[in-house]
């Protein structure tokens, strides 16, 4: 398993610990605590597990956030296809300021979480007030937090969100690869039974992740103008049409002249896994909390969960995917 090039000495930013607020510390003393995947505990806040490191960008976030009408906020679980959606989303909706055949298009140049920065990972994370006078209208903003922790303004305002998910099976194998390939080298890695049985129990970053997906289902279901729900497979299998319905949603659907134009096919085309995972930032670039780009492009494939899966893990995880989303609608 590849492991991160930082010395063990000075943990990348993602793993420290101990610059802490003390009103987080104090949180932290009294939630519920399970082995985490990646730090070396993963705390259960408001009904959801996170780390220490995060729990400080949500708990800024709730409370200073305020959402515009116009925001467009995508909403993923981990693993799921953020960065390709996060893609998507950049170049549909700058696609007059950044025409996407322009030969310095931002997407060229900079990875995807860069140019769709995370609430509570990225521009929350320190605790500062962040600032976005810089912001284009709409504001494009994303999140992995589930439905009912969502800051209240965001809950209460029209802007529109976003939400992605991806079949379990593949969202569990996709996020058991990147939290190995971001351990440092002192901290080994995790075997697949044990994290297997962590998520199944619901102890996931984010997680449960039948909770977070069904909360969004409901809510897309009971606010189809407010919540857009994707999923990753379907993008990947009717990729024009998702796109179409995404600009739908988003109220700046395409132009005739835009379609006949390739506007559609160019966007797709730039956003796909072979040309953003092969560009130079996603290879060599980092993010400034310290993840390597390129460990953000794996594979980009469905059902790559067969080739890691015996009969016994299968059936585990059917089991719980059976019991979990029973009558909800959704079928993975
Ligand atoms: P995040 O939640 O940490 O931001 P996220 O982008 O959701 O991560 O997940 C990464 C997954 O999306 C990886 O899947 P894999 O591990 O099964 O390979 C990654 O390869 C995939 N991915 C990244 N970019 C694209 C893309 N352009 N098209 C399709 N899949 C992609």
């Amino acid at each position: 398993m590849p492991t991160c090039q930082t010395s063990p000495q000075i943990p990348p930013q993602y793993l420290r610990e101990d610059e802490l607020s003390e009103e987080c510390k104090q949180w932290l003393l009294t939630l519920p605590k399970e082995r985490g995947w990646l730090a070396s505990h993963i705390y259960n806040y408001q009904g959801f597990w996170t780390s220490p490191r995060l729990i400080q960008g949500v708990i800024a976030c709730q409370q200073q956030f305020q959402a515009q009408d116009s925001d467009i906020i995508l909403v993923t679980t981990p693993k799921s296809g953020t960065t390709w959606l996060k893609a998507l989303l950049f170049a549909l909706i700058n696609r007059l300021l950044h025409p996407i055949f322009e030969q310095n298009h931002p997407l060229l140049v900079k990875n995807p979480h860069d140019l769709v920065p995370f609430l509570e990972l990225k521009l929350y994370i320190d605790g500062q007030v962040p600032n976005f006078l810089s912001f284009n209208t709409p504001r494009l903003l994303s999140t992995h937090l589930p439905f009912a922790s969502l800051p209240k303004s965001v809950q209460d305002s029209r802007n529109k969100l976003v939400y992605l998910c991806r079949n379990p099976r593949d969202t569990f194998i996709s996020l058991f690869h990147f939290t190995n390939s971001l351990r440092i080298e002192n901290m080994g890695t995790n075997s697949i039974e044990e994290m297997l049985d962590l998520f199944c129990k619901g102890v996931s970053i984010y997680g449960p992740f039948w909770n977070h997906m069904l909360d969004y289902w409901k809510g897309s279901i009971e606010k189809p103008k407010k919540v857009l729900f994707l999923m990753y497979e379907e993008i990947k299998e009717q990729p024009k049409f998702q796109l179409k319905r995404l600009a739908e949603f988003l109220e700046c659907p395409f132009s005739i002249e835009e379609e006949n134009c390739g506007v559609v096919d160019e966007i797709l085309r730039m956003c796909s896994f072979e040309n953003l995972s092969h560009l130079e930032v996603n290879i060599n670039g980092k993010l400034s909390s310290g993840e390597e780009n390129k460990a953000f492009f794996h594979k980009g494939a469905v059902e790559d969960w067969k080739n890691y899966f015996n009969i016994e893990m299968s059936e585990k995880l059917d089991h719980i995917i059976e019991q979990k989303f029973q009558g909800s609608g959704l079928r993975f």
